[in-house]
């Protein structure tokens, strides 16, 4: 697979918009809280990095990442969010849990920010196990947070 052979985190930071007056919502899933930690600290730094004021992102936790479309639509229907950006970590069970969770946060999502017309962030990594996860919390595979902050970014060159 083609994700296998390069750090996804290595975006092209060219042409980002200025997000200094912007106002971000990070919702982060409490499973697999270490590494959902370690998405929103990728997700927190890309954001300051490139201009966003600390004050300007708020950070919100949900239990799951079931709970993420609900968190983002909380946060989306406000005035004062520009984007909003969803993080969570779901590890294949031995049931199909993880396959209906992750189709209903995509899904959920997706409606979400049609809903608003605004950004709204699919930052869910979903792996075979625990290890392929910090592989994409700041291991061989960048941080996923790291790329969902990049697009948020880059999405908000459309409502400027
Ligand atoms: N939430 C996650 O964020 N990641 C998981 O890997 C995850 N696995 C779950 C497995 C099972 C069997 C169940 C019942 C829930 C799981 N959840 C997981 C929690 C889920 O996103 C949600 O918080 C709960 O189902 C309550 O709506």
């Amino acid at each position: 697979m083609a994700s296998a052979l390069k750090n996804l985190s290595e975006y092209n930071s060219d042409s980002m918009p200025d997000i200094s007056g912007k106002r971000f919502g990070l919702v982060v899933a409490e499973w697999n809280k270490e590494i959902t930690d370690a998405l929103c600290k990728g997700a927190y730094e890309t954001l300051l990095q490139h201009g966003a004021k600390p004050d300007n992102i708020y950070r919100n936790t949900v239990p799951g990442s079931f709970e993420l479309t609900l968190g983002s639509q909380f946060l989306a229907q406000s005035n004062e969010i520009d984007a909003v950006i969803a993080l969570g970590v779901v590890i294949k069970g031995e049931t199909k849990h993880d396959d209906y969770i992750c189709h209903a946060v995509a899904h959920g999502l997706t409606q979400v920010g049609l809903k608003f017309n605004k950004p709204v962030i699919f930052g869910l990594v979903t792996t075979n196990d625990e290890q392929q996860a910090w592989d994409r919390a700041g291991g061989k595979h960048g941080n996923k947070g790291v790329e969902a902050a990049a697009t948020a970014i880059q999405m908000l060159k459309w409502l400027d």
